[in-house]
């Protein structure tokens, strides 16, 4: 767990009230719509903002103290950076509201999934895009005359751009399997996950902090991060405990590009040993909702022992994405110890 994890969870009850209050305000204060968009706003965010590791605005925070070990727990000003670094929870809830419709899913963090709910339905789309809409609101309200707002903002805006393109590239090489290599699978994993899980916060932490220079030079290390953190979440779709988890895997039916799917076609092409049969039935399977054909692909990924190949690989890339910290400049030297600390949690992680 992130040390700055209780801190988060305590801005996001303030970031929360902004959010509803920000919504509200479009509204006339006296009529019956403000008091059901104020009701209906509390609900989207306990339901789909509250709930979640907070792994992003904690990494956010974490990377703030220690490159400004100042700031005092139970200050104004602490609290003031926590409840920007909460808005990064409030852009996860948008994506994965959306993420969620698009893969077609059951579950998240053990409910149904946001657009499944009672009265909810596809207004879900709507509810995304107002998460989306008004986090520029809620960082001005939380960080007012900060000096680098505008620059928080175009952080957002970028990173945002990166994410949708990574989500274009995800929908559209559903089962386009002769286009599962590494270098697409690579492109995809850095937009539609590394830099809004992992570069953001830190480019977050880092504009916040006043540091205007070197973001290009911890880019190496949060993409492995996000890397591992990708690869992990393709892995544990598979092999996860849902109960876990708080998600029913839907990659195998959905046909998509995964770390599993790219490793076991590598293997399937590369072995002399394994038929072309195998291959056959891969093709003739992957890509179905159908519960023989998904456990017909299951069977394919134990026989080419993929669950303890992936342990080996998260493993060893650990160790090269340490590496990648170990290089980063002295500057802003203190960043180090936190990307350390994340990988660390992240190895073997289970949900
Ligand atoms: C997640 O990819 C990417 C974004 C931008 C939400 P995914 O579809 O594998 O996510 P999950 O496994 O959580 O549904
Ligand atoms: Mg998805
Ligand atoms: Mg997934």
């Amino acid at each position: 767990m992130f040390a700055s994890r209780k801190l988060v969870e305590t801005a996001l009850g303030e970031v929360k009230k902004k959010f509803v209050r920000v919504v509200s305000a479009k509204l006339p204060a006296d009529g019956m719509e403000y008091d059901l968009v104020q009701y209906r706003c509390k609900n989207l965010f306990d339901n789909t903002v509250i709930g979640g590791k907070y792994s992003r605005a904690s990494l956010c925070v974490d990377t703030i103290r220690a490159l400004q070990p100042h700031l005092r727990e139970e200050t104004q000003e602490l609290q003031a950076v926590c409840e920007a670094a909460a808005t990064l929870e409030i852009i996860q809830s948008f994506y994965l509201i959306a993420d969620d419709i698009m893969d077609n899913s059951e579950t998240r963090r053990g409910k149904p999934c946001w657009f499944r709910r009672e009265g909810v339905g596809m207004s879900a789309i709507n509810d995304a895009f107002i998460m989306d809409s008004f986090v520029e609101d809620i960082l001005r309200l939380a960080l007012p005359g900060h000096i680098n707002l505008d620059r928080l903002c175009e952080a957002y805006r970028k990173s945002k751009q990166k994410t949708l393109i990574g989500q274009f590239l995800d929908t559209s090489s559903v089962n386009q399997i002769a286009s599962f290599t590494w270098d697409r699978y690579e492109l995809m994993v850095e937009n539609k996950t590394s830099h809004y899980t992992v570069f953001h916060p830190l480019q977050m932490a880092l504009i916040i902090s006043d540091v205007l220079a070197y973001h290009g030079s911890v880019k190496k290390a949060a993409y492995q991060i996000g890397f591992l953190f990708q690869s992990q979440d393709d892995f544990l779709d598979v092999y996860g405990d849902p109960k876990v988890t708080g998600k029913i895997g839907t990659d195998i039916q959905d046909g998509k590009c995964t770390w599993l799917a790219v490793r076991a076609l590598q293997k399937m092409h590369s072995s002399p040993k394994i038929s072309t049969q195998l291959i056959a039935d891969f093709k003739q399977s992957f890509g179905s909702s159908d519960p023989e054909k998904v456990e017909k692909i299951r069977k394919i990924y134990d026989e080419l022992q993929l669950k303890e190949e992936f342990r080996r690989f998260e493993q060893h890339f650990a160790g090269e994405i340490k590496k990648s910290i170990a290089e980063i400049p002295d500057v802003i030297e203190p960043i180090r110890p936190v990307l350390d600390g994340f990988v660390t949690k992240l190895v073997k992680r289970n949900a």
